[in-house]
């Protein structure tokens, strides 16, 4: 589970983001823009809760609309957490998300699961109708071996 932050959004930022996983040959599986409700964003980031830094996180994360995506495809979290870069953009290597549109570890552009237990925890929570179902036999035949 993705979620291109308030911010990123505002810098039109989020055509650009996709594009990245589009072109790696994920899966785009949800995708919509919304205004995260404070609830679903203190599920979210639970395990945060007691950080310095948790109201400042809450209140960027409010600040703007958000757009939640799901990608699919093989280690599509091992690898898209390569793709976003460090947690702190200064040490996010060129070429990263973050590593090529951010600077402040405060304001890095796009969230990304840790694990595939917290991605489906995370989904559960975006995406509470479910995410879409289908195959393209053709498309996977051209990126897997
Ligand atoms: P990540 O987003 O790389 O999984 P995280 O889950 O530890 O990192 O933290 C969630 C977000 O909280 C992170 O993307 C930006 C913010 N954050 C983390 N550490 C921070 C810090 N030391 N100061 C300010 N914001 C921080
Ligand atoms: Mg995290």
């Amino acid at each position: 589970m993705y979620s291109i932050r308030a911010g990123s959004v505002e810098r039109g930022l989020t055509g650009e983001i996709i594009k990245r996983f589009e072109q790696r040959g994920y899966k785009l599986a949800a995708i919509k823009i919304l205004k995260a409700p404070e609830t679903l964003l203190k599920a979210h980031y639970a395990d945060l809760a007691g950080k310095p830094f948790f109201p400042h996180l809450m209140a960027y994360m409010q600040s703007g609309p958000v757009v939640a995506m799901v990608w699919e495809g093989k280690e599509a979290v091992k690898t898209g957490r390569v793709m976003l870069g460090a947690t702190n953009p200064l040490a996010s290597a060129p070429g990263t998300i973050r590593g090529d549109y951010s600077i402040d570890i405060g304001h890095n552009i796009v969230h990304g699961s840790d694990s595939v237990e917290s991605a489906n925890k995370e989904i559960g929570l975006w995406f509470p109708e479910g995410v879409v179902e289908y195959t393209r036999p053709h498309v996977d035949a051209l990126i897997y071996e």
